[in-house]
């Protein structure tokens, strides 16, 4: 594909979002959306054919570069869904409007989950995290903001310690916080009331996609009877998976677990080793107790009727020509 089509600052955001300086499911589908309408917004395209077909290329730069969260190519369908013109201007405008009215709709339906989510957390409960998800953590806001007292055990997240993220923001808030290395979660169990989460996609028969270690947490969770919930905009369905599609999970580089200078202190055997990087899970849906969206609360099994009922059974892919 010819980038040169694309703006330079729609690249960067495909860059950025593949190197995790722009990362987190809901945060990534915000910047593409922003990236759309910044295609549309510079371009010097000479027709609404042209501004067409750059805007295709630059949904295709931004969805090439991370497969696992479908918030990523749920925002290209629903800002490229709304757009229409004949003219190069309306189209351009059309664009805009329409990434705008989605980067409005994610903080709203956030903040509404947030609230639902809220009710299930009791004053004086403790929540145990892994990695930073805004949506779990709008939970705790809106917890907060009912004058809830939330205290946070905040599990590291290896290899790229996003819970150093998580123990950040819930400190800015005045939430007590206890650091802990992800194996010891089990350990903590018996502490806390909520395994709180985000997903990145969820699948038909109702399996959360989360970030690796998601899964034996919540397994262990269930051993200790402790309740998993999981926070989740309606943008984290992944609509593929209702045809039988499976979620892609992303394969990550080996120095994000090794540099080169310890494999090579390690390395004895000519044949070296392998390191393997995966960064996401699948939690089976019967070891979620609940999944809280913005359209409210729902066993894991029973998402697919929410799920048909907002992408039906066609989904479009508008990076493809
Ligand atoms: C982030 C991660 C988060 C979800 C949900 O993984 O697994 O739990 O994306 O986040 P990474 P949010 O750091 O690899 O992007 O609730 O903010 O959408």
């Amino acid at each position: 594909m010819n980038r040169s089509d694309v703006h330079p600052d729609v690249v960067a955001t495909a860059e950025a979002i593949a190197t995790m300086d722009i990362r987190g499911a809901a945060t990534i589908a915000d910047a593409a959306a922003g990236a759309l309408a910044t295609q549309a917004r510079e371009s010097d395209a000479d027709s609404a054919d042209e501004l067409r077909s750059e805007l295709q290329k630059a949904a295709r730069v931004l969805y090439e570069t991370r497969p696992t969260a479908v918030s990523l190519p749920n925002a290209l369908r629903f800002v490229m869904a709304d757009v229409s013109g004949d003219d190069v201007d309306t189209l351009r405008e059309s664009t805009v409007a329409s990434a705008e009215s989605f980067q409005r709709d994610l903080d709203q339906a956030q903040e509404r989950l947030g609230e639902v989510g809220a009710n299930r957390l009791r004053d004086g409960d403790t929540v145990m995290t892994h990695c930073h998800s805004t949506d779990a953590l709008s939970c705790v806001r809106a917890a907060l903001d009912q004058g809830k007292h939330i205290e946070a055990i905040v599990k590291e997240t290896r290899p790229r310690n996003q819970g150093h993220i998580t123990a950040e923001q819930l400190r800015e808030w005045d939430v007590p916080v206890t650091l802990i290395v992800d194996s010891a979660a089990r350990r903590y169990l018996n502490d806390v009331d909520h395994v709180l989460v985000g997903a990145d996609s969820i699948a038909a028969d109702g399996s959360v996609i989360n970030k690796i270690g998601t899964a034996g947490l919540a397994v262990d969770a269930r051993d200790r009877g402790t309740p998993v919930m999981v926070a989740a905009q309606t943008i984290k369905l992944h609509p593929d998976t209702l045809t039988g599609h499976t979620v892609e999970i992303e394969m990550r580089d080996e120095s994000e677990v090794i540099s080169a200078d310890e494999r090579e202190a390690i390395q004895g055997d000519p044949a070296g080793f392998t390191v393997e990087n995966p960064a996401f899970d699948v939690t089976p849906a019967r070891y979620i107790d609940a999944i809280v969206t913005e359209r409210g609360q729902f066993p894991a099994e029973s998402v697919v009727v929410l799920m048909r009922e907002l992408f039906g059974s066609e989904t479009s892919r508008p990076w493809e020509s």
